[in-house]
């Protein structure tokens, strides 16, 4: 069902006329070059192993993914790290379900991505007749994803792709589909209609400035802090204006908490970082500013025991949403826009002569700060093997302090708890995790993503069953080349190594895996360098060599497989029961 001026064949007697036209392969690829993206990450297949040929054969970088899902958490993160979406390009059916669950973790942490998959003919798909991998993508994507599109026709690939870039991009960030029915690739239209049909996006996302009366609001709940406090979260890191935001944080002398994405927007060594004294500020603050983050799960909702007592607080958020807005406790002072743009009002405002909060409080958090830094100092200098996660910890915060420009990326349960509070960040953007949905498996794409995308070394930090859900990927980086180098903490098993079957029977425990695995053996036979060690001094060694030498490098850290709590530092989520804990509580391990 060629549309008009499109047509879906082209004749040999045609092919002198072939250079006046162009099709929906080339259409889409331009239309992408034309707004400025640069990399897809993507799995071949019908209907688009072609367009990956021609994408990379027309200068795009194309990474080609062992699995859908990787290749989607790398473009997330490409959207995270760059501000411009990150594009991943899937085949029909199972392969878009692969990245779907990519391109909701992206609109749930708010980064900018398009999912683009193939799909099978519509007038099959829509009769439900039967086609090779038919599916209804576009209705099954909607409500997973920030927007959806399907494109039918060549001379609207333009309009198409413009409408998905803005979506991605503009006010909350998140996730957008696009949907290519194969036969649109073939659609052929004179060259010259199809260039001007292309739409280069003018202000993807446009600057959102907040009115002066919502800074004045603010300015006045601050003006009546006595023990302020600023959280910042990955939508500040995001946001790129690191000037501002430590401009303004210096100015107001606040004590500020980074969430995990954010460490590093200031160095985590700055006098007035209180990472180190979390539970107190939590508790003691009465005026909190949200700079980026949300008031989720992450932060018990604003609410209960950790925040001290009951209506204590006023809080004033700033938030490119304003749906955000007193999503979980009242919010007096609502800053609408974005971090940069209000940040800068925000220190405008404040003038020059903008009084330090008092001492009290400031010298409560540095106390606080100093003693429970030196209290974690000493355990992470022990040397023991089998290690246990301060020991391989200490190894590794120093090779990110001595590399500062390298990234980290970090999931497990105790794995990813430890290193977080553990490892400092010393520049913004350094350290991308599991998110606000703590989802596993994001270690091997988002490290792609940030040795792609950024050009500096990458340390992936990683549970050994978090590395299961995406190891594969180490071919990927194997056959790229990429300066990453794997360090899986292999305690056997999901939070710990020696839980038993409470049965009694023959079958493994529900959360061990196959004891003393080589995953280093794994890199080996993909031609990358694997290594096992057993201490910390090896850890840091092997570590700062592979981080050097810039090679595919797979570090087996043997870690003790008791070491774990049951889901790290969240276990209190897990549901309990009196009858599950009079059955079962004395066969737990902790
Ligand atoms: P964290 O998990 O680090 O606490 P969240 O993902 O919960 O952070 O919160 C990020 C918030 O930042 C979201 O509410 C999102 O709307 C907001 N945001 C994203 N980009 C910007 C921006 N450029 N300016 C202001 N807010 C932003
Ligand atoms: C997609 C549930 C949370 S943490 C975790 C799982 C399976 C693994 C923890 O073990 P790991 O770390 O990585 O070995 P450590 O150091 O504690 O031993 N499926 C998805 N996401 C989540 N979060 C889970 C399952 C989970
Ligand atoms: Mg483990």
């Amino acid at each position: 069902m060629a549309p008009e001026g499109a047509n879906n064949s082209v004749n040999a007697g045609d092919s002198a006329n072939v250079e006046n036209l162009t099709d929906g392969f080339h259409l889409l690829i331009d239309a992408l070059k034309l707004n400025g993206i640069e990399t897809i990450y993507n799995v071949p297949g019908i209907p688009i192993t072609d367009l990956g040929r021609y994408a990379q054969a027309s200068g795009l970088r194309v990474l080609s993914f062992r699995h859908e899902q990787h290749a989607g958490y790398a473009a997330s993160v490409a959207g995270f790290l760059t501000k411009k979406p990150g594009v991943c390009m899937t085949v029909s059916a199972p392969g878009f379900l692969n990245g779907l669950t990519a391109l909701a973790n992206a609109t749930t942490n708010c980064w900018p991505m398009i999912l683009i998959s193939g799909s099978s003919e519509r007038e099959i798909v829509d009769l439900m007749q039967g086609d090779y991998e038919e599916m209804d993508q576009l209705a099954i994507a909607k409500p997973l994803c920030k927007a959806a599109y399907r494109v039918l026709h060549a001379e609207d690939i333009g309009i198409a792709v413009a409408r998905a870039v803005r979506s991605a991009v503009s006010g909350r960030p998140g996730g957008v589909y696009l949907d290519i029915p194969g036969a649109l690739l073939g659609q052929v239209m004179d060259a010259v209609e199809g260039e001007k049909s292309l739409v280069k996006v003018i202000d993807p996302a446009p600057r959102q400035v907040p009115s002066q009366d919502a800074i004045a609001r603010a300015i006045d709940v601050m003006k009546g802090a006595k023990k302020p406090l600023i959280i910042m979260g990955k939508g500040a890191a995001y946001d790129q204006s690191d000037d501002a935001i430590r401009e303004f944080v210096e100015k107001s002398g606040y004590p500020y908490l980074p969430m995990s994405m954010a460490k590093g927007l200031l160095p985590d060594g700055h006098p007035q970082s209180a990472a180190a004294a979390r539970s107190l500020v939590l508790k003691e603050s009465d005026v909190v500013i949200m700079m980026g983050a949300r008031l989720n799960w992450l932060l018990s909702h604003g609410k209960g025991k950790q925040w001290g007592e009951p209506h204590s607080k006023k809080f004033i958020q700033i938030d490119i949403d304003p749906k955000e807005m007193d999503s979980n406790v009242e919010i007096a002072a609502p800053l609408v826009g974005d971090v940069g743009s209000v940040v800068t009002a925000l220190s405008e405002a404040m003038g020059n002569d903008w009084p330090k909060p008092p001492s009290d409080w400031t010298d409560a958090v540095s106390t606080k700060v100093k003693t429970n830094v030196e209290r974690m100092s000493a355990n992470l200098q022990n040397n023991a093997s089998p290690m246990n996660y301060q020991g391989a910890l200490g190894a590794l915060r120093r090779v990110i302090d001595e590399r500062p420009d390298a990234i980290l990326v970090n999931e497990g349960a105790n794995t990813l708890d430890f290193a977080r509070s553990i490892i400092n960040m010393h520049k913004p953007r350094k350290r991308v995790d599991v998110g606000t949905w703590g989802v596993m498996g994001i270690g091997m794409g988002s490290a792609i993503a940030a040795a792609v995308e950024t050009g500096h070394p990458v340390l992936a930090v990683e549970g050994d069953s978090a590395f299961g859900f995406c190891g594969m990927e180490i071919e990927t980086i194997c056959r790229y080349k990429l300066p990453i180098t794997v360090v899986i903490f292999n305690n056997n098993g999901i939070y710990r190594g020696d839980d038993e079957n409470w049965s009694g029977g023959e079958d493994p425990a529900t959360t061990t895996f196959v004891p003393d695995s080589r995953y280093d053996q794994m890199m080996e036979a993909f031609g990358g360098t694997g290594v096992h060690v057993t201490n910390p001094d090896e850890l840091y060694r092997a570590t700062a060599e592979a981080m050097d030498s810039g090679k595919p490098t797979l570090i087996n850290a043997a870690i003790d497989p008791a070491a774990g709590k049951e889901s790290g530092n969240i276990g209190s989520l897990n549901p309990q029961s009196v009858v599950a804990q009079a059955r079962y509580g004395a066969m737990k391990k902790n």
